[in-house]
């Protein structure tokens, strides 16, 4: 065995509290190395004859990547704490591992060589609300959605989908235009949006703030915003918005008071300012967002910044009723502030959203005292990289997703916000080659995979468009004009995924990853239900036999509803099966 690759450290993906009872325990290991794994495992105190009495239980291999197996287990110590090493076979051989190192036997004098798990305390238990697993997501970019008031267009509005956007152009989306199409949303399924930043900003993307606590007035007013809450909650649709505070506008009140008075300004604490007078050529004198000079850092450590923005989170759930905030930057505040943050809407809103938008590991973020999940990049980029630009094979992109479910702990899955594009990124359609069969694959993916799936408004009607500005076009509204089959495609899988828990929020596992064909299967487990899915990643047709006996099961095809009864089956390009598999008995 090689020990060099034997690895696990307690709290974070490793050894984390599931549940306020249930405690999970994982190990990693060289690939194809280690043929089984025990946990030995008991409460500190308790012992008999001088000797620490543990149990032993097996670990089950829960996944593999190129270089690495992972095993998991899950435990409920009675007593709420834990002392716990690894028993680990490899033919003969038989090692112990422990927070000390290796053993060839489990040492019972000490308890001191094991692992801890000090106490199992209930406040520490990662929470997200459990509304969040039953949710789809649908991201709205208000400026391109629909224009319902030309009333309120900004000067030099163009008309709706005339041209391709750049990082200047209006088209005058606005919020009456989102409450006449909220039945078009029902109508796809969805029950959550989240909205890109809506308050008062010069740009047409309104991540440069001038003022937290005014609705931008090109989208409508604070009473137009209260009737788009309230007939979203009416239709079962939460609502989320961006929180953009780790920099402000350039025309935030604050932030011009400094440029004109200079360190007489009592607000010259709020950023950070390396030198006066502020400038912002070459690059800006002040810390920004990027070298944006638009985008000023504010200081988050300053306790009136703190307060100021701790007051618009709680102020427009107070008076709005909003469901999330979806944290713009999100690692580049700092974490007290956002500790601050957890505490202060946690306590006028217990089960509130709290979403960071972090494209790299965000472990540090996601340990219970701060965000209830981050956008998942590394799914999304897995997902492009397999199934749109497919310059990673089958195995590749299933050690990726097996990577995506082994870097956070189960509860912190379960709740991720699994997107496949964004406003930041260009059309999944373009991506794709324009190849909309691969679209709908992808689709598949996304709705058969945990987690809380967001639709980038547009992509759902085969939207395209590169890099921003140009993946943030008009809505197209002509029906005509719309990719209703991919319409359609999506709309079913929304319906299955409210239909069967174990699409929702089964547990994963990677059943075959071929190169040769290029095709993944997986089965969702939740229960008693049971879903296979293939996804035939490829432009040739497949032979496929499904990877279990047929007898004394029935097998459903959940797209068609036929009854499966061959073996073997042809799965057309691009194609796929989910299938939902019964003991004959049950059915
Ligand atoms: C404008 C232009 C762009 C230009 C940019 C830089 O449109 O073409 O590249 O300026 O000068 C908002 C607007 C953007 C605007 C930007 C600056 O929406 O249109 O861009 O302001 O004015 C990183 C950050 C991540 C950030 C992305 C964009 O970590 O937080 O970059 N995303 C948020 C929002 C954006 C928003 C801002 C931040 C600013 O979602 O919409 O931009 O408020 C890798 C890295 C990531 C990186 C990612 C994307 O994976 O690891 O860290 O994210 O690429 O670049």
């Amino acid at each position: 065995m090689l020990k060099e690759a034997i690895y696990h450290r307690p709290k974070d993906a490793f050894a984390y509290a599931y549940d306020e009872r249930t405690l999970h325990i994982r190990l990693r290991t060289k690939k194809d190395d280690v043929d089984a794994v025990y946990l030995l495992f008991g409460d500190p105190y308790v012992w008999k004859d001088d000797a620490w009495q543990f149990d032993k239980q097996s670990m089950q291999k829960s996944g593999c990547d190129a270089l690495f197996d992972y095993w998991f287990i899950a435990v409920q110590p009675p007593h709420r704490r834990l002392r716990y090493g690894f028993e680990l076979h490899a033919g003969e051989d038989v090692l112990i591992y422990t927070e000390k190192g290796f053993y060839k036997q489990a040492p019972t004098d000490d308890t001191a060589y094991y692992f801890c798990f000090p106490f199992l305390n209930r406040i520490d238990v990662f929470h997200a609300p459990s509304w969040v697993k039953d949710t789809v997501w649908y991201q709205i970019f208000p400026e391109r959605f629909a224009n319902g008031n030309p009333r309120l267009n900004p000067p030099n509005t163009l008309p709706w989908g005339s041209v391709d956007p750049t990082t200047t152009s209006f088209f005058g989306g606005d919020f009456e235009g989102i409450i006449a199409q909220l039945d078009y949303l029902v109508e796809l399924g969805i029950n959550g949006i989240y909205f890109t930043p809506i308050f008062k900003a010069p740009s047409n993307h309104k991540y440069d703030t001038i003022d937290y606590f005014e609705i931008d007035p090109q989208f409508g007013d604070k009473q137009t915003f209260k009737r788009l809450v309230e007939a979203c909650h009416a239709k079962g649709i939460r609502v989320m918005l961006d929180a953009v505070f780790n920099h402000s506008g350039y025309y935030f009140a604050p932030f011009q008071d400094v440029l004109k008075n200079g360190t007489k300004s009592r607000y010259k604490d709020w950023f950070h300012i390396r030198e006066f007078p502020l400038q912002t050529e070459p690059i800006p004198n002040y810390d920004t967002f990027a070298f944006v000079p638009e985008m000023p850092k504010l200081n988050t450590e300053h306790p009136e910044v703190k307060q100021y923005l701790l007051d618009v989170a709680t102020y427009w759930i107070r008076e709005f009723d909003i469901d999330g905030w979806r944290l713009d930057v999100a690692n580049e505040v700092d974490h007290q502030f956002w500790r601050e943050f957890r505490q202060a809407v946690k306590a006028i809103k217990p089960d509130v959203y709290i979403l960071g938008e972090i494209w790299h590991d965000a472990m540090p973020w996601l340990r219970g005292d701060q965000f209830d999940a981050v956008m998942n990049y590394p799914f999304t980029n897995g997902a492009l990289n397999y199934f749109a630009k497919e310059n990673v094979k089958a195995n590749e992109f299933a050690h990726t997703i097996v990577n995506v479910l082994h870097n956070y702990p189960q509860n912190v899955n379960e709740v991720a916000f699994n997107l496949l594009g964004s406003h930041d990124t260009p059309r999944i359609l373009t991506q794709c080659g324009e190849r909309k069969e691969k679209v709908k694959l992808m689709f598949t993916f996304q709705f058969s995979f945990s987690g809380s799936p967001c639709i980038y408004y547009g992509d759902e009607i085969g939207l395209t468009g590169g890099q921003d500005p140009l993946c943030r076009k008009c809505m197209v509204w002509e029906k005509e004009k719309q990719d209703r089959d991919i319409f359609t495609h999506v709309q079913k899988l929304i319906a299955l995924r409210k239909q069967y828990r174990a699409l929702r929020f089964g547990e994963f596992h990677m059943l075959e990853a071929n190169d040769k064909t290029n095709h993944i299967a997986y089965v969702k487990t939740y229960d008693d239900e049971t879903i296979v899915c293939l996804l035939n990643n490829a432009d040739t047709s497949l032979t496929w036999t499904v990877p279990f006996s047929l007898k004394d099961k029935t097998v459903i095809n959940l797209w068609t509803n036929e009854c499966i009864t061959e073996q073997t089956m042809n799965i057309e390009p691009y194609g796929f099966r989910m299938l939902l598999v019964q003991p004959t008995s049950a059915v």
